[in-house]
This record gives C-alpha cells, sequence and structure tokens, in this order.
C-alpha cells in the first residue's frame, strides 16, 4: 500500500449530464481525498498534451475533439479537474470508474453506470482517471501548479 495522488477530470458528457457531484460521492465514498480542484478551459494544446501517447490512434483527432467539449456543446468548453489522494488512490480510482470501454464496464462503475459507445464510435465515458504512477506525476504537473495542491 502507498500513499498516492491521482488526476480525475469529470469530461464534458459528464459536465453537461451534471454527473459532476455523482463523480465526486463515489470517489469520496471509496475514502479518498479531495486535495485540489478547478474549472479548466481546455486548450488544443493542452488536450494534445494530456493524450499525446495516444497521438497515433485512429480515435485520437475526435479524443481531442471530445475533450474539449466541441461533442456537447459545453460553451467555454469547460470541464472539472481534481486530484484525490489515498491508499493506492490511482487503482482505487480506476475501479470505482470501470473499463476504457463503457460496453465492458461493470454496472457497478461510473463508466458502467453512465457511459456510452457514439455511433460514430467514440467511447464517451464520462472521467479521466491516472492510468499508473508515472502518468499520475506527469498529469497532474500538467493541470495543476503545486501551490493549488492542499
Ligand atoms: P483510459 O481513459 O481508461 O485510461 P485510454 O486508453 O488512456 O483509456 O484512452 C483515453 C480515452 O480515449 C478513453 O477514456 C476514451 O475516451 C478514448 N478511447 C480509448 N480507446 C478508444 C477506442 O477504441 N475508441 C474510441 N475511443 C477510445
Ligand atoms: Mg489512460
Amino acid at each position: 500500500m502507498a500513499l498516492e495522488q491521482t488526476l480525475i477530470l469529470v469530461k464534458p458528457d459528464g459536465a453537461k449530464r451534471r454527473l459532476t457531484g455523482m463523480v465526486f460521492d463515489r470517489l469520496e465514498a471509496a475514502g479518498l481525498d479531495l486535495c485540489a480542484a478547478k474549472v479548466v478551459s481546455v486548450t488544443e494544446e493542452l488536450a494534445r498534451e494530456h493524450y499525446k501517447a495516444l497521438s497515433d490512434k485512429p480515435f485520437f483527432p475526435n479524443l481531442i475533439r471530445y475533450i474539449r467539449g466541441e461533442f456537447h456543446d459545453i460553451r467555454k468548453n469547460k470541464i472539472l479537474a481534481a486530484v484525490f489522494q489515498g491508499e493506492d488512490a490511482i487503482k482505487l480510482v480506476r475501479k470505482v470508474a470501470g473499463a476504457t470501454n463503457p460496453e465492458q464496464a461493470d454496472p457497478g462503475t461510473i463508466r458502467g453506470s453512465f457511459g456510452r459507445i457514439t455511433t460514430e464510435g467514440q467511447f464517451e465515458n464520462v472521467i479521466h482517471a491516472s492510468g499508473d504512477p508515472a502518468d499520475a506525476e506527469r498529469e497532474i504537473k500538467l493541470w495543476f501548479k503545486p501551490e493549488e495542491i492542499v
């Protein structure tokens, strides 16, 4: 067991459907502590940097559009970014989030309950959660300044 911090984003489908509170409820119910949160307007540059490991995937262009709110009419393309902390937080949040593909996600998870696959094949899965400690460290630095994490 290790005390870890992990990055969460409530993606534009979650924002549009007013699921932000539900996401926070489930993460807090899992025993995680909130240590940073803010509303962010996602630039093309930030989106590309966040998902740079996926830049050669066929779904990458639409993924950038998705995370920037272009499919959800989120005026201002605002999403909520947060850092949660806890014992084995990275794995724990991934478990609460569920599998990447919402059709394969357990129905008890956030993605299994609220995710969908669009007719164009985009996975709309409500939240982002860091995948491993290296990603968590990189992503937290990308989205937050050190003094924003309490
Ligand atoms: P993760 O979000 O569970 O870590 P990643 O493989 O890192 O999954 O992919 C990032 C995001 O890209 C996913 O959350 C999902 O929105 C989208 N995505 C991943 N794989 C596919 C796919 O095969 N088709 C469409 N969208 C995908
Ligand atoms: Mg990932």
